[in-house]
């Protein structure tokens, strides 16, 4: 029978002092103290609208208009929030790593961008970025931080209004390609869609030699994300989950600690973010 996890602050740090490569794979709830909703349980829902019903290749299809409506605002949002102490600690903790020539990496499911703005550089993008778009014609990449992207955009996506209380923008009028003119999507992997292969392919090489593996304000539930920290977990190597939750995700974690991730992760991280 494995053991319950522990919320030792002493002794995570005796084993994140000693750890050479360090993996912190992090979900919305890192996000959460910056103002941005996270996507389960209260602050889910855009409208009326689940967040992670629009978040589909079958959402988009069906009607662009509404799903760019809800980018939009999604982009308005994070481009707005500032990176809160749960992003600073982990970027000055991975400087602190590059001055030890230790190895530090974040995986994050988030599409905020604010791991960067915070500093971090060595940083894995799991589910695409929102700053960035991608031809549904041509599938030409472009970043793209425009505000708003497009001029029938302009006063759109706010949350309190009713779908139909604004008339449906034209296709013609949604963000086009720089290069063929074709309509461009948010790059974002939505539901059923693969990830990058190379951003897979990286994140797993971490995952499968890391000696430390923090979890951090993620539900787990959405793949292939949530095997990344048991899969750590079962080669042995030691698992510290922060999460505002009191219950941990797995047993098989040896750390737990519960309570807001800009409390609990500098703390843990022992930086000094003064
Ligand atoms: C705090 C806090 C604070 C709050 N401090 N903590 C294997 C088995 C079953 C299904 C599948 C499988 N493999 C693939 C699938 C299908 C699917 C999937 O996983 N479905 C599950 C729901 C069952 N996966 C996919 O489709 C993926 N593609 C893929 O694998 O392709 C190959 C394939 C396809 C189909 C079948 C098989 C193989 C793509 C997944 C793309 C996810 N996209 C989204 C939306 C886009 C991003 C966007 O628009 O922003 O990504 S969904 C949404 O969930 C978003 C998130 O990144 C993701 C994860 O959510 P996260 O980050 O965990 O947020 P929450 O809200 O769930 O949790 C927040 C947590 O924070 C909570 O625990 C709070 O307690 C905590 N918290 N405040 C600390 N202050
Ligand atoms: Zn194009």
């Amino acid at each position: 029978m494995s053991k319950r996890p522990i919320s030792d602050y002493n002794e995570f740090q005796k084993i994140i002092g000693q750890a050479q490569n360090i993996v912190a794979l992090t979900g919305a709830g890192v996000s959460a103290e910056s103002g941005i909703p996270v996507f389960r349980g209260a602050g889910g829902l855009w409208r009326t609208h689940r967040a992670t019903d629009l978040a589909t290749p079958t959402a988009f299809k069906a009607n662009p208009a509404l799903v760019w409506e809800f980018y939009h605002y999604r982009r308005e949002v994070a481009f707005s929030c500032q990176p809160n102490n749960a992003h600073k600690a982990l970027a000055k903790y991975e400087k602190l790593c590059k001055e030890q020539g230790r190895q530090f990496w974040v995986i994050t499911q988030n599409v905020d961008g604010l791991h960067k703005r915070a500093g971090s550089e060595n940083i894995l993008e799991l589910h695409g970025c929102l700053e960035k778009v991608i031809c549904t014609k041509c599938r030409h990449i472009d970043v793209n931080r425009e505000s708003p992207i497009c001029e029938a955009l302009r006063g759109r996506g706010d949350p309190a209004k009713a779908d139909e209380t604004l008339p449906i923008i034209p296709l013609n009028e949604l963000p086009k390609c720089s290069k063929c003119k074709g309509l461009v999507r948010p790059y974002i992997v939505w539901f059923g869609e693969n990830l990058d292969p190379d951003v897979l392919d990286k994140s797993r090489d971490l995952v499968e030699t890391c000696d430390l593996c923090l979890v951090i304000g993620t539900s787990s539930v959405v793949y292939p994300a949530a095997m990344f920290a048991p899969m750590v977990a079962e080669r042995g190597k030691p698992v510290a989950e922060f999460n505002l939750n009191e219950d941990p995700f797995d047993d098989g974690f040896c750390f737990h600690f519960s309570g807001p991730c800009g409390t609990t992760l500098p703390k843990a991280l022992g930086v000094d973010l003064q």
